[in-house]
């Protein structure tokens, strides 16, 4: 059985979503992070960062438990795990679906989370910190619908942990004001892969934010 820690968050949503996919047993544990309760010492014994999602694998690779944090390793783990075709064994295809979610990883994620901090949060109004971090996003967007006009999935031909990292993010576009009509291949893309059950399922699994 797996232990999910998580909030209704887009990193938080991956794991989920992955689960789900898989099909495997888990159990969903709230951490709520607008109450601090990322930084309980007991959580942040399987999350040293304090950050949502983590997992407890109780049945990890040698027999024992495993926790892992961080929503990418994560992701790779579960698909090694059940040596999933969400992360191809072919080095190629392998190599195409690694490099588009460290993009998501390094790219999205942080960006996009900017974007809404500078948005939505500020402790003070910071002009250029909201521009900055609003044109990050549509730069992104940019580069995802000219991949998604040559390729139906982001990496490639195949649904994989790539897409599952992204997907969630891009849910959010309402929130970041993006207009997905703009991206008419992103649009195409999130349309079809909304209405996957798992998809569905897994999106609603964390609770609410
Ligand atoms: N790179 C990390 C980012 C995780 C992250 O930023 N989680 C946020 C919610 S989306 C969080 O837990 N924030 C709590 C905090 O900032 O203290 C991952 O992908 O797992």
């Amino acid at each position: 059985m797996i232990q999910l820690y998580t909030w209704g968050t887009p990193n938080g949503r991956k794991v989920s979503v992955m689960l789900e996919e898989l099909g495997l047993p888990y159990a969903a544990h709230q951490v709520n992070i607008g109450k601090d309760e990322q930084f309980k010492p007991e959580f942040l014994e399987i999350s040293p960062n304090n950050r949502i999602p983590a997992i407890v694998d109780e049945d990890g690779p040698d027999g024992n438990p495993i926790s892992v944090f961080e929503s990418g390793a994560i992701l790779i783990y579960l698909a090694e795990k059940t040596k999933s075709d969400l992360l191809p064994a072919d080095v190629r295809r392998r190599t195409e679906t690694m490099q588009w979610l460290m993009w998501q990883m390094g790219g999205v994620g942080p960006m996009f989370g900017q974007a809404h901090h500078f948005m939505f949060q500020p402790k003070e109004d910071v002009p250029y910190g909201k521009k900055r971090y609003h044109n990050e996003t549509k730069r992104l967007y940019g580069v995802m619908n000219k991949q998604l006009a040559t390729t139906p999935y982001l990496a490639g031909e195949t649904y994989s942990i790539a897409y599952i990292a992204t997907y969630p993010w891009v849910s959010r576009h309402e929130r970041h004001q993006v207009d997905l009509n703009e991206f008419p291949n992103v649009k195409r893309w999130y349309d079809t892969i909304s209405e996957r059950p798992a998809v569905k399922r897994g999106m609603a699994v964390p609770f609410a934010n």
